[in-house]
């Protein structure tokens, strides 16, 4: 009994099948006969791609002969745009790439040219965007540097990491948040200004805030987003690699919008090196929320050696400030941001935000 049932299953389907193709090879007849030249011969080719795409379901064929009749509606066309959107039709792209490699050779020796970077990227789009074209991306990630002169930094993050966040199969943009001015670094201030940038050009649903001289060592590190923030720099090259402590969140992290506007943001107060990174970790402490990491051996990644930049040397209220989270954090951070943007610069490789932040007041 079962047994038969299915059975008519198979031949209702096969017979839909059928009856489809056979309409689409008749609509492609007729055109053919109909249209003229080189365009006749286009449009032969991508329908007749149409008819003999196995794979396709009987829902999206049934969708692709309503487009053809309405579209062939007195004059027998079709609108190829519409007709190659259709066969888009793109499945959720897998839980892990199929496209990654593990473990990178990451090394600084070699001086790079950015428009070989370029030349060897062609599927980033203006601004550091890219989307995957074999299938739909499981998150949107704006990925923010903070930055002020590391042009060179820059160079060597862009060319490791466009590649690897492609194999990671993100939709993802690059934004470069540069402070203006010769004032003390802030660098938090520079993601949330990262955050409320980024928001506006795209509906992100991952924020992945790198600093620009951290390059991972192993793809499966995923720039994205967890259940949990996720720390994602764990065992750095400058730290024997390993968790310097362990409540350690800087260098490269990764929040939702929810994670994210649940800790409203980050301080905007932390002018000069440390303790905004501190801030961050119980900011998610306080809001009940645990962190995210790979292993260690996936989460190894290496820091370009550097001296302490001029006008960002070690913060020395940071102390002071890490105790007062539970009491600032709710006045303090993206709910309070203002800035004022000053130039926007569109690369291929990425979007800079050219940024006035103001400067340190008095006694903080
Ligand atoms: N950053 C800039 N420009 C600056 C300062 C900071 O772009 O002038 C950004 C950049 O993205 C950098 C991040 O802020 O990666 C963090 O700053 P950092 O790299 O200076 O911080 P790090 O933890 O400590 O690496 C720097 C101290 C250097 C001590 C060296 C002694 N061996
Ligand atoms: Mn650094």
């Amino acid at each position: 009994m079962l047994g038969y049932m299915g059975n008519k299953g198979f031949l209702t389907k096969a017979c839909v099948v059928l009856t489809v193709i056979v309409g689409l090879h008749i609509i492609l007849m007729v055109l053919y006969d109909s249209d003229s030249g080189a365009n006749k011969y286009t449009k032969y080719r991508q329908i007749s791609d149409f008819v003999t795409d196995m794979n396709m379901s009987v829902a999206h064929r049934k969708k692709v002969l309503k487009l053809i009749k309405y579209y062939s509606n007195g004059t027998l066309d079709v609108d190829l745009s519409e007709l190659a959107f259709t066969n888009k039709h793109l499945e959720p792209c897998p839980e892990t790439s199929p496209l990654l490699l593990g473990p990178l050779q990451v090394g600084f020796a070699n001086p790079l040219n950015l428009s070989e970077v370029r030349e060897d990227n062609p599927e980033v789009n203006t601004g550091g965007r890219y989307k995957p074209s074999e299938c739909v991306a499981l998150q949107k990630v704006a990925i923010i540097i903070p930055f002020r002169n590391r042009d060179e930094h820059l160079k060597y993050w862009l060319y490791y990491l466009h590649p690897i966040l492609q194999r990671q199969q993100l939709d993802y943009g690059i934004y470069i948040i540069e402070q203006n001015g010769k004032d003390t670094f802030n660098r938090a201030k520079l993601l949330n200004v990262g955050y409320a940038e980024a928001i506006k050009e795209y509906d992100y649903d991952c924020f992945v805030f790198s600093d620009v001289d951290i390059v991972p060592m192993d793809d499966h590190n995923t720039y994205k987003c967890f259940s949990q923030p996720r720390h994602l720099s764990v065992s750095m090259d400058k730290f024997g690699f390993k968790l310097p402590y362990k409540n350690y969140f800087g260098g490269v992290s990764a929040m939702s919008k929810a994670q994210y506007l649940k800790i409203n943001g980050f301080p905007n107060n932390y002018w000069g090196w440390g303790g905004e990174d501190d801030d961050i970790y119980y900011r998610l402490a306080y809001r009940g929320m645990t962190i995210s990491r790979p292993s260690g051996n996936i989460g190894k990644c290496r820091m370009i050696r550097h001296k302490r930049d001029e006008k960002n040397e070690a913060n020395p209220h940071r102390f002071k400030r890490i105790r007062l989270v539970r009491k600032m954090m709710n006045q303090d951070g993206i709910k309070s941001l203002k800035y004022k943007v000053l130039k926007v610069e569109k690369d291929q490789l990425f979007t800079k935000i050219i940024v006035d932040i103001g400067k340190p007041t008095k006694g903080i």
